[in-house]
């Protein structure tokens, strides 16, 4: 199959040489704070003024004009308008790197630092400031329903429908910066092996590594652009 459409997982270390914190490397965000108490549904009940400290960090963060889409996010950007057939990239991440960086055809499956939810009226906003528990919502004007937009542990990550439309279509499946070590995501390669390529640019082995038929190793500005250039030389 010449030009096979293609889906790309991300996860946080594609964002890592933009300045955004890994979760799972020694200095990375589960070193410092423990999932149990900042993202999950019941540490949010115990403590929304914890969890919504611990997002409005991380928001504050990705504020700091330091912090742009490095030359993987632009890689694939340049993949998606020039690759003949479909591109779907499916990020873990929160941030708006990819978004920012001209990516189209995105899916966030965990949710957006960029954005809030009302629990009392569902409405989405678009949110680059804190938020607390009294926040108004924009689009009800009622308070204490305000959360991030985020999908936390046993909840049910978004577009899961689309995403397996996706996978199921695809004939290139390319794994970028991730551990593999958070599901359904890193259960993506074993529904697609065999069908499809599956290859993994990772700075080093993942948990899913031997899942893959290749596996490129290296610091993801690096990786990245050479694999897309690879693959449109090849088309
Ligand atoms: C679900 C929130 C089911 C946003 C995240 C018990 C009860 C319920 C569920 C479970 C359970 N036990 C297990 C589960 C499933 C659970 C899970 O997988 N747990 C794990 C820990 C075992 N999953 C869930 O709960 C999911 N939901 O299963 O729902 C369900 C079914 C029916 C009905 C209802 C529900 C929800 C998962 C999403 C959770 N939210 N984040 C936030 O705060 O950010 S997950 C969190 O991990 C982030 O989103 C992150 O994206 C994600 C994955 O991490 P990675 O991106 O891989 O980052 P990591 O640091 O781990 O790795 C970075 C990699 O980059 C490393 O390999 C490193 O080498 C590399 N790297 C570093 N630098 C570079 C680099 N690579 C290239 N270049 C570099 N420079």
């Amino acid at each position: 199959m010449p030009h096979p459409s293609i889906v790309i997982l991300t996860g946080a270390g594609i964002s890592r040489e933009s300045g955004l914190a890994t979760f799972r490397d020694a200095d990375g965000i589960w070193a410092t704070v423990r999932i149990e108490d900042v993202a999950t549904p019941r540490a949010f009940a115990r403590d929304p003024a914890r969890v919504h400290g611990f997002y409005n960090a991380r928001r504050r963060a990705l504020a700091d004009p330091a912090v742009q889409p490095n030359a993987a996010h632009h890689a694939l950007v340049e993949l998606e308008r020039r690759w003949p057939a479909p591109v779907l990239v499916v990020t873990q991440n929160v941030d708006d790197l990819h978004d920012r960086a001209g990516q189209r055809n995105l899916i966030h499956m965990h949710g957006e630092l960029a954005r809030a939810r009302c629990r009392l009226c569902d409405a989405v906003t678009e949110w680059r400031e804190d938020l607390s528990t009294d926040t108004a919502c924009p689009a009800c004007g009622r308070t204490g329903g305000m959360r991030p937009h985020i999908v936390w542990f046993e909840e049910m990550p978004m577009q899961m429908e689309a995403i397996g439309a996706a996978l199921d279509a695809c004939g290139l499946f390319v794994s970028i910066g991730t551990s593999g070590n958070v599901y359904p995501a890193a259960g993506f390669v074993a529904e697609v092996r065999g069908r499809a390529r599956t290859v993994e640019l990772n700075l080093e082995r993942s948990a899913g590594t031997t899942m893959f038929d290749e596996a490129i190793h290296g610091p993801a500005t690096v990786v990245v652009p050479g694999f897309v250039r690879r693959l449109l030389d090849a088309a």
